[in-house]
């Protein structure tokens, strides 16, 4: 039998056929992922082979995990050897992010972005609760969604509470496999609630004391939405582990940075504060956005401290 893992609860796996029937199914005990070490062999989005093991109380055996398209993994932001499998074969990464309550700052959506880029999953950056932002504030997104588009980022402002945009959210999902994720609060159960009510997603109020959520996702799961339409509601993160990304490279994941790389006068240069740097020079133009480039030099400065 051939399915696809909608939710992994720790030694269970709940995997839906082709024709619609699910199976709870353990994993076959030999079964290890050749190539890299993960706290989950199995993640949602993994298609699998398993054995019905009964019938009668729709339970299998999974026997073996199809090589995946991509997959997205959280690196334990203390750097240990764990790393976890969030979700794997996916069509896009959706960022819900939020100027306030909470509040997403640039260093989470550029690691965010960075990640993306280095797991070849296109990104896509949703700013919710716009009905709590001031004219002020909306003018303030305006400019920051203006940046991430101008950069080749395709971004969406919703408000699930004034149902603002969504129609347009459920566009951008139709016909893909989409992860959402942002930190806990942000609205990602509320947004699939918006587009398929039935679903009854479990959402609660952020704590008015830390302005931030109470993390009512616990873990990852898909959900078919309608015909070849899948989303994957994940638990909220706090931040984003940066994985295998060595400063040498992590220019190549900026994408207005690309254009500059060869053309520094060092060819190992790191665009930090080297004579002749093309990307310093860009920057100092107005060519990369501050907030980005400053974003670039923590992500450095992070990597040098965990050495
Ligand atoms: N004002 C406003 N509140 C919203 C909006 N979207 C969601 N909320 C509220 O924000 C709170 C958190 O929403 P959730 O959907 O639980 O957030 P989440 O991102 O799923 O959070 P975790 O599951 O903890 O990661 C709830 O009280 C929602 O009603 C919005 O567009 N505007
Ligand atoms: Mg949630
Ligand atoms: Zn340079």
């Amino acid at each position: 039998m051939e399915g696809i893992v909608l939710r992994s609860t720790g030694s269970w796996y709940d995997v839906r056929t082709p024709q619609g029937d699910s199976y709870k199914c353990r994993l076959r005990g030999k079964l290890r992922l050749k190539g890299f070490k993960t706290t989950n062999p199995v993640a949602v989005g993994d298609r699998v082979h398993f054995e019905i093991e009964d019938e009668a109380s729709k339970s299998g055996l999974i026997v073996d995990i199809e090589a995946r398209r991509n997959y997205i993994i959280r690196q334990s932001v203390h750097r240990t050897a764990h790393a976890h499998l969030i979700a794997c074969n996916i069509d896009q990464a959706i960022l819900i992010a939020t100027l306030a309550m909470p509040r997403t700052s640039f260093g989470f959506i550029d690691r965010f972005l960075v990640s993306c880029e280095a797991y070849d999953v296109p990104a896509v950056i949703v700013f919710n609760k716009t009905d709590i932002l001031t004219d002020e504030g909306l003018a303030y997104q305006a400019e920051i969604m203006d940046m991430y588009t101008s950069i080749g980022y395709r971004c969406l402002d919703t408000s699930v509470t004034k149902h603002y945009h969504i129609d347009e959210f459920r566009a951008l999902l139709d016909g893909k496999i989409s992860l959402l994720s942002g930190h806990s609060g942000v609205g990602k159960s509320s947004l699939i609630n918006a587009i398929k009510p039935e679903l009854n997603l479990k959402t609660s109020e952020i704590s008015h004391y830390s302005q931030k959520g109470k993390h009512t996702t616990t873990f990852a799961e898909m959900f078919e939405l309608w015909e070849n339409t899948f989303i994957i509601d994940t638990p909220g993160i706090k931040e984003m582990g940066l994985v295998d990304i060595s400063p040498q490279e992590l220019s190549h994941y900026f994408p207005e940075m690309r254009q500059y790389l060869g053309e520094c006068k060092f060819h190992n240069c790191m665009h930090v504060h080297e004579p002749g740097c093309a990307v310093r020079e860009a920057f100092e133009r107005g060519e990369i956005a501050d907030t980005r480039y400053h974003s670039y030099l923590s992500m450095l400065e992070n990597h040098d401290n965990r050495r």
